[in-house]
This record gives C-alpha cells, structure tokens and sequence, in this order.
C-alpha cells in the first residue's frame, strides 16, 4: 500500500515540524525572557566656568567618553573634567531599571571648587533621570552652580545610547 506509507511519513514529518516550531517558540520566549544584558554608550562634556574675582574668569569644555558598557552595571561610570586648576566637574552614571528594551539611567553631575584640580570640596550637586528606549540615544543637560561660593558653575551635557 505505497499511499497508506506515504500517508503516514507525511504524518511523522507533520508531527516532527509540529515539535521543532514548538522548540523554536519556547527558546525564543526563554531568551527573550532572561536576555537583559545591553550595550550602553556614554559620552558628553561639561562646559566649566571657574569664577575669578581679580582676573577675567577662566572657561574650558571637558568632554569625557565615548565609554561602552553592558547593563545592568554593577558599578558606576565617572566621567571627569577640571578648569582654572579650581574648579572641577564631575559626571556618574548609573542605570537603576534595565528591561528587555529600555533602561533608565540616573545622571548625577557634581562641582567641587577649591585649591587645586584634586580638591574634594563639593559646593554643588544636580541630578537627571532618563528613560532611553532600545536603540535610541538620549541627552540630558543640565546646569550645576556653586552654592557655597558662587560664581562657578558648569554645564553638563550627557548622551546615552541604549544598544549598538
Ligand atoms: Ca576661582
Ligand atoms: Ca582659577
Ligand atoms: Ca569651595
């Protein structure tokens, strides 16, 4: 009976089929599922304006990055950058959420001011979070100004992108 045996070899390859279709929809859902891991890309500047009181005021761009990284990230990316040997920018970024496709970073600018470029002093902090969609880059500005001494200030400016 040739038709009968061709009969049930198509049923075996149909049911085989059936099961590999079954296979590829499970480990595609899996890998979706634990795949959280992206690139991420940070770069930016800081524009800097270090205050002078018996001098014309002393100005400069700092531009730190491109960085690559994956997320989530353990740890935290720093980006530095000093002017007039006195005042001193300083960028963190740290990424909080990580999903299948976005990731939320949190832009932390500060300014330290004193005697020297290696000077601790912190006179003034600001702080950005961003939602960045997968494949796309995002840039958040913003100004930090010396609150203890005034005069100082600097403007950070940060892009990141959230895959290649
Ligand atoms: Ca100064
Ligand atoms: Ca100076
Ligand atoms: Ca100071």
């Amino acid at each position: 009976m040739p038709v009968l045996k061709l009969g049930s070899a198509l049923k075996a390859f149909a049911s085989a089929m059936v099961i590999a279709l079954f296979s590829i929809v499970i480990f595609t859902a899996s890998a979706q599922a634990t795949h959280l891991q992206h690139w991420v890309r940070i770069s930016g500047s800081m524009w800097i304006l270090d205050s002078e009181t018996w001098s014309s005021d002393e100005t400069g761009t700092k531009s730190f990055g491109p960085a690559w990284r994956t997320v989530p990230l353990t740890s935290t990316y720093y980006g530095e950058g000093c002017v007039g040997g006195e005042v001193k920018g300083q960028v963190r970024v740290t990424f909080p959420y990580v999903s299948t496709t976005w990731v939320l970073a949190t832009v932390r600018g500060l300014l330290y001011e004193g005697v020297s470029c290696s000077t601790t002093d912190l006179d003034g902090q600001g702080q950005q979070d961003v939602w960045i969609p997968l494949n796309q880059s995002r840039t958040v500005s913003f100004r930090v100004w010396n609150d203890d001494e005034g005069g100082d200030f600097i403007d950070f400016s940060v892009t990141i992108r959230n895959g290649f």
